[in-house]
């Protein structure tokens, strides 16, 4: 039986809506971070890197939340993702590492780490200031294709829409304006059956601290 550790974080949500859209049976383990889980011998044992979501298919342990969203598309819902070696494979790759650094490492996780974890890694006001405008003005261009397209990629749903609309729930949650068009998306993505239940599951625990 796969298993997918971790819960109540934006991370492990992408991790949780990717199974429930390719329909596979999971045991969730619902550790949530902060909380000393991740710490754990057994947990150290799957994950040095002391973080969640992990995913365990057979002999295949897998961390990060966007290869787990790939490797489940690809193993289990091609659908979902491009094939590989085409162009929209490219673009597919393309718009998951914007996701990854333009959204989330270089502006909301730096917004996360100086103001939420703000006792741990210091307060920053000056790079939470440049984080909220450099999410801003990234973001614009998922905005500005999402006027011409309704998805990401090849005009169908995929991971990379399930990257892109979390992080926009997340920036939400952080106060930060969308436009109406990112919105309209967002809600669109949200009221999908799998997001439903997924959040159910990933969000009956909290962040942590
Ligand atoms: N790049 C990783 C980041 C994972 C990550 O930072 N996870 C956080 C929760 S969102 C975590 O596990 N932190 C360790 C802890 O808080 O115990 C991914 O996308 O999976």
């Amino acid at each position: 039986m796969i298993q997918l550790w971790g819960g109540g974080t934006t991370r492990t949500m992408r991790a949780h809506w990717i199974l429930h859209e390719a329909s596979v049976a999971y045991e969730p383990v619902l550790i949530g971070s902060r909380t000393g889980a991740t710490q754990t011998e057994q947990f150290r044992a799957l994950n040095p890197k002391e973080k969640i979501p992990v995913l365990i298919d057979g002999d295949l342990v897998l961390s990060e939340s966007a290869a787990i969203v790939s490797y489940i598309a690809d193993t289990y819902a091609r659908e979902l993702i491009p094939q590989p070696r085409t162009v929209d494979r490219a673009l597919y790759d393309q718009w998951c590492s914007f996701v990854l650094m333009e959204l989330d490492a270089h502006t909301l996780y730096v917004m996360r780490k100086h103001r939420d974890l703000a006792a741990l890694y210091g307060e920053a006001p000056a790079a939470i200031d440049t984080a909220i405008a450099g999410f801003k003005k990234q973001v614009a261009v998922a905005d500005a294709h999402l006027n011409q397209h309704e998805y990401l990629v090849a005009d169908r749903f995929s991971g990379a829409d399930i990257l892109l609309s979390v992080c926009l729930s997340w920036a939400k949650l952080y106060g930060i304006d969308l436009t109406d068009g990112l919105i309209a998306y967002n809600k669109r993505l949200t009221q999908r059956q799998a997001y439903r239940d997924a959040a159910a599951l990933n969000f009956s625990i909290s962040a942590g601290a």
